[in-house]
């Protein structure tokens, strides 16, 4: 890929989704310990994932937050056990992130680009990581309720291109930043739709882009409601049309179908076996 993030995330990546919570909406609960979801962790890099992506904190539609002693209890014991290998902690505390980087984590996704806890920022500046800025209507409790926009992608491409200037002048590195549209976080199906037909206005602002569309209910309402949650086949082809439309990075659940699929969509937009 050309531009300024060739060197960090190369295109595409997959980051395969860890989360360490009884409630998330798609794989809740199936790590029954920390080993367990090392475990899980260490198969998805087998599999090919650039990252796993370790989360205390459902952010579930309705799902109300968890304490930050809660949040450290979950996401500690899995993130001693994956010491050495590349992680990025999945939240919007500060405290949780300056454990996690000091126990080795990569980067910080924060599904609320630095605005729940704006010190967050200073823990991203002062040591460096990487940092993924998410769009959110509201907050998870509150983000399903009649979402509107005056236009979906003019509004989150503002709201993300306004994030990464705060990001930049909290002094992090305009480098070390990814952005993602937050499919599902506030959106209906349309708008859900509508920003990843349209990705090409969050790519123009010039990070890279993450997607994170994995079994997300909009892919089960386009199947017809079939399932509370979308499948993987669904999932790999809202990616790979993703990947179409410039997004560098994919957070997963089934990682090695994902890899294969964008490394086949890779293969077809070079032309040619070897980049
Ligand atoms: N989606 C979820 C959680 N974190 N982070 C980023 N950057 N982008 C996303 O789209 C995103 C995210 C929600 O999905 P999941 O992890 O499957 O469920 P839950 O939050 O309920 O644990």
């Amino acid at each position: 890929m050309s531009g300024p993030s060739a060197d960090r995330w190369p295109r595409p990546s997959v980051v395969g989704i860890v989360n360490v919570t009884p409630d998330s909406f798609s794989d809740g609960g199936s790590y029954a310990s920390p080993a367990d979801a090392a475990g899980a962790a260490r198969r998805m890099l087998a599999d090919g994932a650039a990252l796993v992506d370790v989360g205390g904190e459902s952010t579930r539609p309705g799902a109300d937050a968890v304490s930050e002693d809660e949040e450290l209890r979950r996401v500690v014991p899995v993130l001693e056990q994956l010491a050495g290998l590349p992680v990025s902690i999945d939240t919007s505390r500060a405290v949780v992130a300056r454990r996690a980087v000091g126990l080795g984590a990569a980067m910080v996704n924060d599904v609320s680009a630095l605005r729940r806890e704006p010190e967050l920022a200073e823990v991203v500046a002062e040591t460096g990581v990487d940092v993924c800025l998410m769009h959110m209507l509201g907050t998870p409790r509150t983000m399903q309720v009649e979402p509107r926009y005056d236009d979906v992608v003019d509004d989150v491409a503002a709201f993300l291109g306004e994030r990464l200037a705060f990001a930049v002048g909290a002094g992090i590195a305009e480098e070390r930043i990814c952005l993602d549209p937050g499919i599902g976080f506030g959106k209906t199906p349309d708008h859900n739709l509508a920003l990843l037909r349209r990705l090409d206005r969050i790519v123009a602002l010039g990070r890279p882009v993450l997607v994170g569309v994995s079994r997300k209910s909009t892919l089960a309402r386009v199947l017809g409601d079939a399932g509370p949650v979308g499948t993987d086949a669904a999932s790999v082809g809202a990616a790979v049309a993703a990947f179409d439309r410039g997004a560098t990075l994919f957070r997963v659940h089934d990682v090695a179908a994902h890899v294969e699929a964008l490394a086949a969509a890779a293969a077809v937009e070079r032309g040619s076996l070897v980049a």
